[in-house]
């Protein structure tokens, strides 16, 4: 187990203050019209309500309680406020001291009956023109009052992969999700302006004097909940104010023929400020 690596301070104000919240979603999967699949590539991303079922969000909850009160697990990071105490910690409080887990897919059947959705893949073929493929899965969660953000940035920036590739989180509600309690946030269109420098800060992410405060929408979920989003999208999600956990299920997909890059180089070329023009 590890803890966060990244500091614990708090984000400038403003940073996350958004103009508009969707509160609408699609009716499932299978209500994605092709109009919505241009809505997706205009604005990169979608939102889509009662994506999974009561059954499957608690199949998902389940999961993600075995994998954490699981003591041989070592894919966790807690939240760095918890610090060593967490090995300590009653199974109730370890619950809410994690922010991430990463894989679970291959450690949980209902894991992986949840990244192999059929509904979810199909409309993911009808976005990437192509079968999707899982490439990476987690558990993104974000334990009442201590939960920290997720500060701005591209998916892009963390993926091996040619920067052109269409690869699309699709990151579910296992909870309700609001900005009191750090849902979502997203810059519609943003993934048109192509790659931005990422900076080592209070994550690897962009700069905060390049986030485009004043276009911020907030996406809160219902449970069962998913926001389907381009991998270049500019995102990220508040610090949580509130009492109410945050679970949800993140899994990412790429086209099924494009291969992984050999090393992190080519990356970091495109996304790090190395040799660049560039502050923050
Ligand atoms: O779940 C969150 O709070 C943020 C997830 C996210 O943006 C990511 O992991 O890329």
């Amino acid at each position: 187990m590890r803890q966060d690596e990244y500091g614990l301070q708090a984000p400038p104000a403003g940073l996350y203050d958004y103009s508009a919240e969707i509160t609408s979603g699609i009716d499932g999967f299978d209500g994605v019209s092709d109009a919505d699949i241009e809505l997706f590539h205009a604005l990169g991303f979608l939102v889509i309500h009662h994506a999974i079922d009561k059954s499957a969000i608690e199949m998902g909850r389940a999961g993600i309680r075995d994998l954490l009160l699981n003591r041989e697990n070592d894919n966790i990071m807690y939240e760095a406020v918890v610090g060593e105490r967490f090995y300590e910690l009653p199974d109730e409080e370890r619950l809410d001291s994690v922010r991430k887990m990463m894989p679970v897919v291959p450690f949980d059947a209902r894991m992986k009956t949840a990244s192999e959705n059929p509904a979810l893949l199909a409309v993911l073929c009808r976005i990437m023109g192509e079968r999707a493929a899982l490439s990476q899965d987690q558990a993104m969660l974000k334990p009442p009052r201590i939960g920290r953000e997720k500060p701005w940035h591209q998916d892009m920036a963390y993926f091996d992969y040619p920067t052109e590739t269409t690869i699309v989180g699709a990151w579910i509600a296992l909870d309700e999700a609001s900005p009191e309690n750090g849902c979502m946030m997203v810059i519609p269109g943003s993934h048109h302006a192509g790659p931005m420098p990422h900076w080592t800060r209070r994550d690897w992410q962009i700069c905060d004097t390049d986030v485009r405060v004043g276009e911020i929408v907030a996406v809160p979920l219902p449970p069962g909940g998913c926001l389907l989003f381009h991998c270049l999208l500019h995102h990220g999600s508040p610090p949580t104010r509130s009492d109410r956990r945050r679970w949800a299920l993140q899994f990412h997909y790429c086209p099924e023929s494009v291969a992984r890059l050999p090393d992190n180089e080519l990356r970091l070329n495109v996304f790090g400020t190395e040799g660049k023009d560039v502050t923050c």
